[in-house]
């Protein structure tokens, strides 16, 4: 309750997290863990196998980089497990626990982030975050469907049941 009508003064936001193929088998309970124990709400999540043109459609940013047949070639490897974070400072607090690109740098910099515990190198370095409100909005979009706007409902106070 008390959670609740705090939510009405520090509204929540959202971003798209992944547990990379490299992590969903040997680290998927450890990580979840971490994301309960920092008050995330997961509003949604599913595992989910890329495809390849979902994968470079995903990472379509990095089209052209040296690393990007790698990156895409990896992320379909196997499942991934996709979610929805919500949480005040969502975009920023899921950055910081996932910690640097490249594990050796996380090690020194952020011991105790999910990347300096869980990623094997820079490449299949464990999780994946949002950058941006706008890149969270999009990737959102893109695994869930334009569920933004209904996310947002719920916080708005006791709402009576949505009309459709
Ligand atoms: P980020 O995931 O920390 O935001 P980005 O620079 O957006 O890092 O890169 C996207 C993903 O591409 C990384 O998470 C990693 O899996 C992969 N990657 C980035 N840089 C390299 C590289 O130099 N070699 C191989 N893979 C890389």
């Amino acid at each position: 309750e008390a959670a609740r009508e705090l939510s009405f003064f520090f509204p929540k936001e959202q971003t798209l997290a992944v547990i990379k193929p490299d992590a969903l088998n040997e680290h998927k309970d450890e990580i979840l863990g971490k994301i309960q124990e920092e008050c995330f709400t997961i509003s949604q999540m599913k595992e989910t196998m890329l495809s390849k043109e979902m994968a470079e459609e995903f990472y379509k940013e990095h089209r052209g980089k040296p690393f990007f047949e790698q990156l895409v070639d990896f992320m379909c490897r196997g499942p991934c497990l996709v979610m929805i974070l919500s949480k005040e400072n969502a975009v920023e607090e899921w950055r910081a626990m996932m910690g640097p690109t490249d594990p050796r740098e996380a090690q020194q910099t952020a011991p105790n982030s999910l990347r300096a515990r869980f990623a094997k190198d820079i490449l299949q370095n464990s999780v994946h975050g949002s950058s941006n409100q706008k890149h969270a909005n999009e990737k959102i979009n893109f695994f869930f469907g334009d569920i933004t706007e209904e996310l947002d409902r719920p916080l708005q106070g006791k709402e009576p049941e949505l009309e459709r």
